[in-house]
Order: C-alpha cells, then sequence, then structure tokens
C-alpha cells in the first residue's frame, strides 16, 4: 500500500514508466488522483491569496525635518487598514498628539502656507464640507485619529477606517483630484465648529495618495 513517503519516486516512476508496467496498480492510480487533488488545492490557494491581496495605496510624507509613509489596504469587505509612520526632529515633530486627515487634493505645494493646495478635508459627503472647522467636523470622511509621537520624534498609527474606500466610488480617495495625507502641529480636539487650531492648526508635513498598480 502506499505509504505516504513515497510520493515522489513513486510519481517520477509512474512518469517515466511504460503504462503498462502499472495498468494494475491501484498504489499508482491512488498516488495519479492524490497528485491531481494537491494540484487542484495549490492553484486554489494561489487565487485565493491574490483575491484577499485588495486594493493598496501608500505616500510618502515629507515636510521640514519630517519623514514618513502612509501604507492602506482595502479587504474585499471594504474596510480600509491604515498605517502612519513618522520620524522627524524632535523640536520640529514634538512629543505628543498630532492631526492626521486626509486632505481633499492629491497635491503638497503651497505658497505661504506650507501644503496649502491640499485643499480642505477629505468630506464628499453627506454633508460634504471641506472646512476643517465646520459643524460637520469631526465627522469628515478622511479624518483620522491622532498620531502619538515619542520624545525622539518617532510615532506610528494605526487604524482601520470605513468611510473612504480606495476603490471606485463616491467616497474614493482616487477621486478626479487625487487626496493627500496631512500632518498637523497639534492634536485634532475632534469639535464641532472649533479654531483651526482645535482641528490641528499649522500643517506639518504633507504626501500625495498613490494607488499601487498590481
Ligand atoms: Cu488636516
Amino acid at each position: 500500500m502506499y505509504d505516504g513517503t513515497s510520493f515522489a519516486p513513486s510519481y517520477i516512476f509512474y512518469k517515466c514508466a511504460p503504462k503498462s508496467a502499472f495498468n494494475q496498480n491501484t498504489d499508482m492510480k491512488f498516488i495519479y488522483h492524490l497528485a491531481i487533488v494537491l494540484l487542484l488545492l495549490i492553484t486554489g490557494c494561489n487565487q485565493s491569496a491574490d483575491a484577499d491581496k485588495g486594493l493598496q495605496a501608500s505616500a510618502t510624507i515629507t515636510g521640514p525635518s519630517i519623514t514618513g509613509t502612509l501604507k492602506a489596504i482595502q479587504s474585499p469587505h471594504g474596510f480600509v487598514w491604515v498605517a502612519v509612520e513618522l520620524q522627524g526632529d524632535a523640536k520640529v515633530l514634538t512629543s505628543g498628539l498630532h492631526g492626521v486627515h486626509i486632505h481633499e487634493k492629491g497635491v503638497c505645494q503651497g505658497e505661504g502656507k506650507p501644503f496649502s493646495a491640499a485643499g480642505g478635508h477629505f468630506d464628499p459627503g453627506p454633508v460634504g464640507s471641506s472646512t476643517p472647522v465646520e459643524k460637520n467636523h469631526p465627522y469628515h470622511l478622511g479624518d483620522l485619529p491622532n498620531i502619538k509621537i515619542n520624545v525622539i520624534g518617532q510615532g506610528k498609527m494605526e487604524t482601520f477606517a470605513n468611510s473612504f474606500s480606495l476603490s471606485d466610488g463616491p467616497t474614493s480617495l482616487f477621486d478626479s483630484d487625487g487626496s493627500a495625507i496631512i500632518i498637523h502641529k497639534l492634536a485634532d480636539q475632534r469639535k464641532s465648529g472649533g479654531t483651526a487650531d482645535d482641528a490641528g492648526g499649522a500643517r506639518q508635513a504633507c504626501g500625495v495618495i498613490e494607488l499601487i498598480k498590481s
């Protein structure tokens, strides 16, 4: 009987030997069928792994004395995992909480005010205001949790969001003008109708969010 340990040599024998040599060989038939089942399993697993990869996006975040990354992956169920990592000069990227938002345009330039070309907060609907201190704050669709920076100017924030998508649709980050991530100097106090400082204040770093083409 097939002992489960001689698959490879037996299979080679099966491929190389004349068919008449094992016409009556039930062990060979078993191995043949086992090989087909394994092949189907392997193929099936690969297809499932491809489907689970999901859409991915990234951004390189830069600002004076600050660098970082954003990574995002959309699950098949529509949730978007977001991870932001930052490091910088601790005198600039100070310890404590800093506001993190997705802003409405995928550009980071800005004359006078740093990164002002990124526009207001990403918020295509249902209220649809991109002004940081409007009444619908903190319900802008692109508002993310504050990131906590340590005393040596490093921090990481991870979250799941369902208020925007990487795929096409009314809340896609990849609308006609794209989207950017902005890191603020202060914490976002999550206040409705607060001041600009309550919404994070000055912009310290920015990154254009880009879809990763697979
Ligand atoms: Cu912002």
